[in-house]
């Protein structure tokens, strides 16, 4: 038992007022984490809210109830972290992806607490929670509910079931072991649906959504003897599909469906000029690494970078990087 979740189980237990964040563009971990930790501290009595920085997909606007999670604007979000017990900053090593945020949650006068399954980084966090042998943040959260001996209520099981069930790929990832599973059913004996979840967040697609996937999709391409492949999003599709970047989550995990395929690429010309490079891998190549060369990161087998050029040369620079770490 790591003497970082002691500590923040002490803090949870003395403290009253807290705030939980996560990375700019929340994914299904920062949310379903950050809101399972806010609705089990609620039930204690305590004062909590998430608040999220930059756009919110599409396929988790369901999950939030009244109050628990605001966006950041300024002001009155930046007081109620600079007031609070503690600040946890959640499935984020480098805290540079907070974005505006980084500066409010570094002058903060409570306990600030990382909790993080990346690999290490350096960051101002007072406490570091840190293993990359955790599927998902939301793991760690269950970890420290455990740890506190606190009943799973309904509500909190079902957001850190959202957690689990994106960030291990619907338990296909080889993030999902013995424990994921475990904390899966742990978290139905609490009260949630998987097939209810699952629908939610995964088949709720608008036909917008499904004709650029297509488009994307009819497009691929292929190199070092089929075990790359990348698709691309340019900025006219987005603009001609009406669809938004956030939107576009789980087009990455089709092109990795590819037979025989070592690394996926994903490039969303977001902006003209703005690039933003998804990565995975299948068991060989270390993708992590592949990406800090265009100063980004992840994890070994999932990561990503933005890239400030043309979309044809960020594809043409990554694909090179790619095929040289495949030979
Ligand atoms: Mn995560």
């Amino acid at each position: 038992m790591s003497k970082e979740l002691e500590t923040i189980a002490r803090i949870v237990r003395r403290g009253r007022r807290f705030v939980v964040t996560t990375h700019v563009n929340p994914d299904g971990d920062g949310i379903g984490a950050g809101l399972g930790l806010v609705r089990f501290l609620r039930e204690r009595g305590k004062d909590a809210v998430l608040i999220t920085i930059g756009k919110i997909p599409v396929q988790y606007a369901w999950l939030p109830r009244r109050g628990e999670m605001i966006p950041f604007r300024g002001g009155a979000e930046a007081r109620r972290i600079a007031s609070a017990d503690a600040v946890f900053v959640l499935d984020l090593a480098d805290w540079r992806r907070l974005g505006p945020l980084e500066k409010v949650v570094r002058d903060a006068r409570g306990a600030r607490i990382t909790i993080d399954h990346h690999p290490d980084h350096a960051n101002g966090s007072d406490i570091y929670w840190r293993d990359i042998a955790f599927s998902s943040v939301g793991e760690m959260i269950f970890r420290l509910i455990g740890k506190l001996r606190g009943k799973l209520s309904g509500p909190a099981a079902e957001a850190l079931y959202v957690s689990l069930m994106t960030d291990t790929g619907c338990f296909r990832f080889s993030n999902s072991d013995a424990d994921a599973h475990e904390m899966a059913a742990a978290l139905i004996e609490a009260g949630v649906a998987p097939y209810e979840v699952y629908t939610r967040v995964y088949e709720a697609s608008s036909f917008a959504r499904l004709q650029l996937l297509g488009r994307m999709l009819a497009r691929i391409g292929r190199a070092s003897g089929g075990r790359l492949a990348w698709g691309v999003v340019s900025h006219k599709d987005f603009r001609e599909s009406g669809i938004r970047d956030e939107e576009t989550e789980g087009f990455i995990d089709v092109i990795r469906t590819l037979e025989g395929v070592e690394i996926s690429v994903l490039f969303k010309e977001t902006r003209p000029g703005v690039v933003r490079v998804s990565f995975r891998s299948r068991r060989a190549v270390d993708v992590n690494r592949l990406a800090q060369r265009f100063d980004g990161g992840g994890h070994a087998r999932a990561a990503g970078a933005t890239l400030q050029e043309p979309l044809s040369r960020a594809v043409r620079r990554v694909v090179a990087a790619c095929r040289s770490a495949l030979r």
